[in-house]
Protein backbone atom coordinates (compact mmCIF):
# COMPACT_ATOMS: atom_id res chain seq x y z
CA UNK A 1 0.00 0.00 0.00
CA UNK A 2 1.34 3.03 -1.40
CA UNK A 3 1.80 5.86 1.90
CA UNK A 4 2.91 9.20 2.25
CA UNK A 5 4.76 8.67 5.21
CA UNK A 6 7.39 6.56 3.71
CA UNK A 7 9.85 8.46 1.39
CA UNK A 8 12.58 5.61 0.53
CA UNK A 9 12.28 1.84 -0.35
CA UNK A 10 15.77 1.86 2.34
CA UNK A 11 14.15 -0.32 4.58
CA UNK A 12 13.48 -3.76 2.21
CA UNK A 13 17.34 -3.51 2.06
CA UNK A 14 17.12 -4.69 5.32
CA UNK A 15 14.08 -6.95 5.74
CA UNK A 16 13.79 -8.70 2.46
CA UNK A 17 10.91 -11.91 3.78
CA UNK A 18 7.21 -11.19 4.66
CA UNK A 19 4.62 -13.61 5.40
CA UNK A 20 1.22 -13.38 6.36
CA UNK A 21 -0.73 -15.97 8.50
CA UNK A 22 -1.88 -19.12 7.00
CA UNK A 23 -5.70 -19.85 7.12
CA UNK A 24 -6.51 -22.31 9.79
CA UNK A 25 -7.91 -25.41 9.34
CA UNK A 26 -11.64 -26.21 8.78
CA UNK A 27 -13.24 -27.65 11.74
CA UNK A 28 -16.42 -29.85 12.18
CA UNK A 29 -19.35 -28.78 13.44
CA UNK A 30 -20.06 -26.85 10.28
CA UNK A 31 -17.27 -24.69 11.11
CA UNK A 32 -15.39 -22.93 8.68
CA UNK A 33 -11.57 -22.17 9.43
CA UNK A 34 -10.70 -18.12 9.61
CA UNK A 35 -8.42 -16.96 7.05
CA UNK A 36 -5.39 -15.78 7.66
CA UNK A 37 -4.81 -12.18 8.55
CA UNK A 38 -3.66 -9.81 5.56
CA UNK A 39 -0.15 -8.54 6.08
CA UNK A 40 -0.26 -4.75 4.50
CA UNK A 41 3.51 -3.47 3.95
CA UNK A 42 3.79 -0.21 3.29
CA UNK A 43 5.70 1.65 0.39
CA UNK A 44 6.70 4.91 -0.78
CA UNK A 45 3.84 6.81 -3.26
CA UNK A 46 5.72 5.98 -6.86
CA UNK A 47 6.14 2.50 -5.82
CA UNK A 48 6.30 0.20 -9.40
CA UNK A 49 5.41 -3.05 -8.10
CA UNK A 50 6.56 -5.87 -10.32
CA UNK A 51 5.80 -9.72 -9.21
CA UNK A 52 8.57 -12.36 -10.95
CA UNK A 53 6.89 -15.62 -11.87
CA UNK A 54 7.61 -18.82 -11.89
CA UNK A 55 9.31 -18.74 -15.10
CA UNK A 56 11.82 -15.68 -14.08
CA UNK A 57 10.45 -13.17 -16.30
CA UNK A 58 8.71 -10.45 -14.13
CA UNK A 59 5.51 -8.72 -14.71
CA UNK A 60 4.88 -5.25 -13.24
CA UNK A 61 1.25 -5.88 -11.49
CA UNK A 62 0.57 -2.78 -9.78
CA UNK A 63 1.68 0.99 -10.10
CA UNK A 64 0.72 2.81 -6.55
CA UNK A 65 0.49 6.65 -7.95
CA UNK A 66 -1.80 8.00 -4.85
CA UNK A 67 -1.61 7.61 -1.58
CA UNK A 68 -3.61 4.62 -0.30
CA UNK A 69 -3.51 2.68 -3.32
CA UNK A 70 -2.95 -0.70 -3.18
CA UNK A 71 -1.77 -3.36 -4.38
CA UNK A 72 -2.25 -7.72 -4.04
CA UNK A 73 0.69 -9.39 -4.41
CA UNK A 74 -0.05 -12.49 -2.83
CA UNK A 75 -3.06 -13.91 -1.68
CA UNK A 76 -3.31 -14.41 2.69
CA UNK A 77 -4.27 -18.44 3.56
CA UNK A 78 -7.76 -19.06 2.51
CA UNK A 79 -9.38 -20.73 6.13
CA UNK A 80 -9.85 -24.02 5.25
CA UNK A 81 -14.10 -25.25 4.85
CA UNK A 82 -15.68 -26.82 7.34
CA UNK A 83 -17.40 -30.36 7.20
CA UNK A 84 -20.61 -28.90 6.12
CA UNK A 85 -19.74 -27.95 2.54
CA UNK A 86 -18.80 -31.50 2.14
CA UNK A 87 -22.31 -33.11 2.94
CA UNK A 88 -24.59 -34.63 -0.01
CA UNK A 89 -27.11 -36.29 -0.28
CA UNK A 90 -25.54 -39.26 0.67
CA UNK A 91 -22.94 -37.90 2.30
CA UNK A 92 -24.68 -36.58 5.38
CA UNK A 93 -21.92 -36.16 8.15
CA UNK A 94 -18.65 -36.41 6.22
CA UNK A 95 -15.59 -36.34 8.33
CA UNK A 96 -13.46 -34.39 5.93
CA UNK A 97 -12.98 -30.59 6.26
CA UNK A 98 -10.27 -28.50 4.38
CA UNK A 99 -7.05 -27.55 6.06
CA UNK A 100 -6.64 -23.97 6.35
CA UNK A 101 -3.67 -23.42 3.24
CA UNK A 102 -0.58 -21.63 3.01
CA UNK A 103 -0.40 -17.92 1.93
CA UNK A 104 0.11 -17.24 -1.95
CA UNK A 105 3.72 -16.92 -2.23
CA UNK A 106 6.36 -14.87 -4.51
CA UNK A 107 8.98 -12.83 -5.66
CA UNK A 108 7.91 -9.33 -5.22
CA UNK A 109 10.17 -6.49 -7.08
CA UNK A 110 9.70 -2.86 -6.09
CA UNK A 111 11.28 -0.20 -8.13
CA UNK A 112 10.72 3.47 -7.17
CA UNK A 113 10.08 6.47 -9.46
CA UNK A 114 10.28 9.84 -7.72
CA UNK A 115 6.72 11.46 -8.78
CA UNK A 116 7.92 15.32 -9.88
CA UNK A 117 6.47 17.83 -11.57
CA UNK A 118 9.50 19.32 -13.01
CA UNK A 119 13.01 17.52 -13.05
CA UNK A 120 16.13 19.46 -13.48
CA UNK A 121 18.83 17.31 -15.83
CA UNK A 122 21.84 18.80 -17.16
CA UNK A 123 26.07 18.12 -16.90
CA UNK A 124 27.08 18.09 -13.98
CA UNK A 125 28.40 21.06 -12.34
CA UNK A 126 25.53 23.35 -14.51
CA UNK A 127 24.05 24.38 -10.95
CA UNK A 128 21.20 21.98 -10.56
CA UNK A 129 21.59 21.80 -7.03
CA UNK A 130 22.07 25.17 -6.57
CA UNK A 131 18.89 25.87 -8.21
CA UNK A 132 16.50 23.65 -6.17
CA UNK A 133 18.27 24.92 -3.32
CA UNK A 134 16.80 28.59 -4.18
CA UNK A 135 13.74 28.00 -4.78
CA UNK A 136 12.93 25.22 -2.36
CA UNK A 137 13.82 24.13 1.36
CA UNK A 138 15.52 21.02 -0.11
CA UNK A 139 19.44 21.28 1.01
CA UNK A 140 21.15 19.30 -1.83
CA UNK A 141 24.74 19.95 -1.34
CA UNK A 142 26.51 21.78 -4.24
CA UNK A 143 30.02 22.00 -4.60
CA UNK A 144 32.71 22.65 -7.65
CA UNK A 145 33.35 19.25 -8.80
CA UNK A 146 31.35 17.01 -10.69
CA UNK A 147 29.07 14.23 -9.48
CA UNK A 148 28.02 16.08 -6.60
CA UNK A 149 24.58 14.68 -6.27
CA UNK A 150 24.62 11.22 -5.96
CA UNK A 151 20.99 10.47 -5.49
CA UNK A 152 17.89 12.49 -6.87
CA UNK A 153 16.74 15.32 -4.16
CA UNK A 154 12.96 16.83 -4.39
CA UNK A 155 11.71 20.23 -3.04
CA UNK A 156 8.29 21.45 -2.87
CA UNK A 157 8.15 24.66 -5.00
CA UNK A 158 5.92 27.71 -3.68
CA UNK A 159 5.09 30.41 -5.68
CA UNK A 160 2.09 32.83 -4.47
CA UNK A 161 -0.77 30.10 -4.14
CA UNK A 162 0.66 27.52 -6.21
CA UNK A 163 3.36 24.93 -5.84
CA UNK A 164 4.95 22.17 -7.66
CA UNK A 165 7.95 19.36 -6.68
CA UNK A 166 11.50 19.78 -8.53
CA UNK A 167 13.59 17.18 -8.69
CA UNK A 168 17.44 17.86 -8.72
CA UNK A 169 19.01 14.89 -10.36
CA UNK A 170 22.66 13.89 -10.75
CA UNK A 171 24.93 15.07 -13.64
CA UNK A 172 24.68 13.30 -16.55
CA UNK A 173 27.55 13.01 -18.96
CA UNK A 174 28.17 11.90 -22.61
CA UNK A 175 27.84 8.17 -22.51
CA UNK A 176 25.83 7.91 -20.08
CA UNK A 177 23.62 5.15 -21.74
CA UNK A 178 26.88 3.31 -22.19
CA UNK A 179 27.14 2.98 -18.16
CA UNK A 180 29.39 6.35 -18.03
CA UNK A 181 29.76 8.46 -14.75
CA UNK A 182 26.59 7.58 -12.53
CA UNK A 183 25.17 6.18 -15.86
CA UNK A 184 21.21 6.37 -16.94
CA UNK A 185 20.11 4.51 -13.83
CA UNK A 186 17.98 7.74 -12.31
CA UNK A 187 16.46 9.06 -15.58
CA UNK A 188 13.68 6.88 -14.75
CA UNK A 189 13.07 9.02 -11.94
CA UNK A 190 12.21 11.95 -14.32
CA UNK A 191 9.98 9.33 -16.52
CA UNK A 192 6.55 10.59 -15.08
CA UNK A 193 7.36 14.87 -14.71
CA UNK A 194 6.01 16.94 -16.93
CA UNK A 195 8.58 19.40 -17.34
CA UNK A 196 12.13 19.26 -17.91
CA UNK A 197 14.15 21.82 -16.95
CA UNK A 198 17.57 21.56 -19.18
CA UNK A 199 20.37 23.68 -17.61
CA UNK A 200 22.90 24.85 -19.39
CA UNK A 201 26.04 26.37 -17.54
CA UNK A 202 27.18 29.39 -19.38
CA UNK A 203 30.33 29.78 -18.61
CA UNK A 204 31.40 26.60 -20.20
CA UNK A 205 33.78 26.75 -23.43
CA UNK A 206 30.54 24.97 -25.63
CA UNK A 207 27.66 25.27 -24.44
CA UNK A 208 26.03 24.45 -27.68
CA UNK A 209 26.95 21.26 -27.83
CA UNK A 210 27.00 20.52 -24.00
CA UNK A 211 22.96 20.60 -24.72
CA UNK A 212 23.33 18.58 -28.10
CA UNK A 213 25.30 16.00 -25.83
CA UNK A 214 22.77 15.79 -23.10
CA UNK A 215 19.72 15.44 -25.48
CA UNK A 216 21.57 12.67 -26.91
CA UNK A 217 21.66 11.31 -23.65
CA UNK A 218 17.98 11.50 -23.47
CA UNK A 219 17.03 10.51 -26.41
CA UNK A 220 19.04 7.04 -25.76
CA UNK A 221 17.33 6.46 -22.90
CA UNK A 222 13.77 6.59 -24.34
CA UNK A 223 11.89 7.92 -26.81
CA UNK A 224 9.50 9.50 -23.58
CA UNK A 225 11.81 11.31 -22.71
CA UNK A 226 13.31 12.64 -25.53
CA UNK A 227 10.00 13.91 -26.97
CA UNK A 228 8.93 15.67 -22.88
CA UNK A 229 8.52 18.69 -22.84
CA UNK A 230 12.18 21.10 -22.26
CA UNK A 231 12.45 24.38 -20.85
CA UNK A 232 16.35 25.33 -21.82
CA UNK A 233 17.74 27.51 -19.21
CA UNK A 234 21.37 28.89 -19.54
CA UNK A 235 22.42 29.49 -15.87
CA UNK A 236 25.55 31.37 -14.16
CA UNK A 237 24.77 34.96 -15.49
CA UNK A 238 26.11 36.51 -12.87
CA UNK A 239 29.86 35.80 -14.55
CA UNK A 240 30.48 38.83 -16.79
CA UNK A 241 31.75 36.19 -19.75
CA UNK A 242 28.35 34.54 -19.61
CA UNK A 243 26.61 37.71 -19.68
CA UNK A 244 28.82 39.03 -22.40
CA UNK A 245 27.46 35.63 -24.80
CA UNK A 246 24.63 35.92 -23.89
CA UNK A 247 22.36 37.59 -27.17
CA UNK A 248 24.87 35.20 -29.16
CA UNK A 249 23.42 32.33 -27.27
CA UNK A 250 19.72 33.21 -27.26
CA UNK A 251 19.87 33.86 -31.13
CA UNK A 252 21.76 30.24 -31.20
CA UNK A 253 18.81 28.43 -29.31
CA UNK A 254 16.06 30.21 -30.43
CA UNK A 255 16.95 29.23 -34.33
CA UNK A 256 16.60 25.51 -32.75
CA UNK A 257 13.19 26.06 -31.79
CA UNK A 258 13.77 26.57 -27.83
CA UNK A 259 12.73 29.95 -25.66
CA UNK A 260 15.57 29.73 -23.54
CA UNK A 261 15.74 31.64 -20.14
CA UNK A 262 18.37 33.11 -18.74
CA UNK A 263 19.44 33.21 -15.00
CA UNK A 264 21.98 32.57 -12.12
CA UNK A 265 20.78 30.60 -9.36
CA UNK A 266 23.81 31.87 -7.07
CA UNK A 267 22.41 35.30 -7.06
CA UNK A 268 18.30 34.23 -7.78
CA UNK A 269 18.78 36.65 -10.86
CA UNK A 270 16.07 35.43 -13.62
CA UNK A 271 14.50 32.77 -11.43
CA UNK A 272 11.21 34.13 -11.04
CA UNK A 273 10.03 34.14 -14.27
CA UNK A 274 11.50 30.56 -14.69
CA UNK A 275 9.11 29.66 -12.02
CA UNK A 276 6.25 31.46 -13.62
CA UNK A 277 7.41 29.84 -16.92
CA UNK A 278 6.99 26.16 -15.07
CA UNK A 279 3.96 27.45 -13.49
CA UNK A 280 2.34 28.11 -17.12
CA UNK A 281 3.55 25.39 -18.75
CA UNK A 282 2.53 22.86 -15.83
CA UNK A 283 -0.76 24.57 -16.07
CA UNK A 284 -0.66 23.58 -19.98
CA UNK A 285 0.81 19.87 -19.98
CA UNK A 286 -1.47 17.18 -18.43
CA UNK A 287 -0.45 14.92 -15.64
CA UNK A 288 0.69 11.88 -17.10
CA UNK A 289 -2.10 9.14 -17.11
CA UNK A 290 -1.40 7.82 -13.86
CA UNK A 291 -3.39 9.22 -10.87
CA UNK A 292 -6.97 8.41 -9.89
CA UNK A 293 -8.79 9.37 -7.59
CA UNK A 294 -10.75 6.89 -6.94
CA UNK A 295 -7.68 4.46 -5.66
CA UNK A 296 -8.33 0.97 -7.50
CA UNK A 297 -7.25 -1.78 -5.82
CA UNK A 298 -5.24 -3.74 -8.46
CA UNK A 299 -4.85 -7.41 -8.99
CA UNK A 300 -2.41 -9.89 -10.33
CA UNK A 301 -4.18 -12.07 -12.84
CA UNK A 302 -6.73 -14.91 -11.02
CA UNK A 303 -5.67 -17.93 -9.47
CA UNK A 304 -4.91 -20.34 -12.45
CA UNK A 305 -5.83 -23.47 -13.21
CA UNK A 306 -3.19 -24.02 -15.29
CA UNK A 307 -0.75 -26.58 -14.37
CA UNK A 308 2.28 -28.65 -15.47
CA UNK A 309 3.42 -31.95 -14.77
CA UNK A 310 7.11 -33.23 -14.87
CA UNK A 311 8.57 -36.45 -14.25
CA UNK A 312 11.86 -35.80 -11.88
CA UNK A 313 13.38 -38.45 -10.50
CA UNK A 314 11.08 -41.31 -10.81
CA UNK A 315 8.39 -39.37 -9.16
CA UNK A 316 6.06 -37.17 -11.30
CA UNK A 317 5.40 -33.55 -9.83
CA UNK A 318 2.55 -31.66 -10.52
CA UNK A 319 2.89 -27.82 -9.94
CA UNK A 320 0.33 -25.06 -10.81
CA UNK A 321 -1.46 -23.59 -7.73
CA UNK A 322 -5.14 -25.03 -8.18
CA UNK A 323 -3.92 -28.44 -8.30
CA UNK A 324 -1.29 -28.20 -5.16
CA UNK A 325 -3.46 -25.96 -2.83
CA UNK A 326 -6.35 -28.24 -3.44
CA UNK A 327 -4.16 -31.58 -2.36
CA UNK A 328 -2.56 -29.38 0.67
CA UNK A 329 -5.86 -28.13 1.91
CA UNK A 330 -7.69 -31.39 1.82
CA UNK A 331 -5.11 -33.86 3.33
CA UNK A 332 -5.50 -37.13 2.02
CA UNK A 333 -5.89 -39.01 5.69
CA UNK A 334 -9.22 -39.93 5.13
CA UNK A 335 -10.88 -42.42 2.27
CA UNK A 336 -13.58 -39.36 1.82
CA UNK A 337 -10.99 -36.90 1.50
CA UNK A 338 -8.78 -39.03 -0.78
CA UNK A 339 -12.19 -39.18 -3.13
CA UNK A 340 -12.64 -35.47 -3.38
CA UNK A 341 -9.54 -34.33 -4.26
CA UNK A 342 -9.33 -37.31 -7.07
CA UNK A 343 -12.76 -36.19 -8.27
CA UNK A 344 -11.44 -32.69 -8.34
CA UNK A 345 -8.60 -33.67 -9.94
CA UNK A 346 -10.16 -35.22 -12.50
CA UNK A 347 -12.42 -32.01 -13.42
CA UNK A 348 -9.10 -29.84 -13.55
CA UNK A 349 -7.67 -32.15 -16.00
CA UNK A 350 -4.87 -33.41 -13.70
CA UNK A 351 -5.78 -36.99 -14.19
CA UNK A 352 -5.99 -37.12 -17.55
CA UNK A 353 -2.57 -35.19 -18.40
CA UNK A 354 -0.76 -37.20 -15.64
CA UNK A 355 -2.09 -40.52 -17.37
CA UNK A 356 -0.46 -38.77 -20.76
CA UNK A 357 2.77 -38.39 -18.85
CA UNK A 358 2.77 -42.01 -18.29
CA UNK A 359 1.61 -42.29 -14.30
CA UNK A 360 0.82 -46.06 -13.17
CA UNK A 361 -0.83 -47.46 -10.19
CA UNK A 362 1.93 -47.17 -7.61
CA UNK A 363 4.10 -44.75 -8.76
CA UNK A 364 4.61 -41.41 -6.60
CA UNK A 365 3.02 -38.41 -7.65
CA UNK A 366 3.91 -34.52 -5.72
CA UNK A 367 1.57 -31.93 -4.94
CA UNK A 368 3.82 -28.83 -3.41
CA UNK A 369 4.33 -30.78 -0.06
CA UNK A 370 2.59 -33.80 -0.30
CA UNK A 371 3.52 -36.93 -2.16
CA UNK A 372 0.89 -40.03 -2.67
CA UNK A 373 0.91 -43.06 -3.82
CA UNK A 374 -1.22 -42.99 -7.40
CA UNK A 375 -4.07 -45.42 -7.56
CA UNK A 376 -5.35 -46.48 -10.81
N1 LIG B 1 28.91 31.86 -10.60
C1 LIG B 1 27.97 30.94 -10.46
N2 LIG B 1 28.27 29.72 -9.99
C2 LIG B 1 27.27 28.84 -9.84
C3 LIG B 1 25.93 29.15 -10.17
N3 LIG B 1 25.17 28.04 -9.93
C4 LIG B 1 26.02 27.09 -9.47
N4 LIG B 1 27.28 27.56 -9.41
C5 LIG B 1 28.48 26.83 -8.97
O1 LIG B 1 28.69 25.72 -9.83
C6 LIG B 1 29.21 24.63 -9.10
C7 LIG B 1 28.31 23.41 -9.27
O2 LIG B 1 27.05 23.68 -8.67
P1 LIG B 1 26.04 22.51 -8.27
O3 LIG B 1 24.74 23.15 -7.92
O4 LIG B 1 26.65 21.60 -7.29
O5 LIG B 1 25.96 21.80 -9.67
P2 LIG B 1 25.16 20.48 -10.07
O6 LIG B 1 24.64 20.68 -11.42
O7 LIG B 1 24.18 20.12 -9.01
O8 LIG B 1 26.36 19.42 -10.12
P3 LIG B 1 26.32 17.83 -9.95
O9 LIG B 1 25.46 17.50 -8.80
O10 LIG B 1 27.73 17.48 -9.71
O11 LIG B 1 25.81 17.31 -11.25
C8 LIG B 1 29.29 25.08 -7.65
O12 LIG B 1 30.60 25.50 -7.40
C9 LIG B 1 28.31 26.24 -7.60
O13 LIG B 1 28.65 27.18 -6.61
C10 LIG B 1 25.64 30.47 -10.66
O14 LIG B 1 24.51 30.84 -10.96
N5 LIG B 1 26.70 31.30 -10.79
MG1 LIG C 1 24.04 18.52 -7.87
Amino acid sequence: MAEGGVTTLAGFRRRRRYQAERGRHGEGGKRHGRSGEDLVIAVPVGTVVGMVGGDGEGEVVGDLTVQGQRVVVARGGKGGRGNARFATSIRQAPRIAERGQKGGQGQVVLDLKLLSDVGIVGLPNAGKSTLLRAVSSARPKVAEYPFTTLEPVLGVVEVGYESFVLADLPGIIEGAHKGVGLGHQFLRHVERTRVLVHLLDGSQPDPMSDQQALNQELASYSEDLKRKHQQVVVNKLDLPEVERRMGELDGRLRALGEEPLFISAATGEGVRALLQRLLSLLSTIEVPAVAEPEVPVLRPRGRQARFTVVKQQGRFVVQGEGPVSLVEMMGLESEEARLEVRHRLTRMGVVSALRRAGVRAGDRVRFGTVEMEWQA
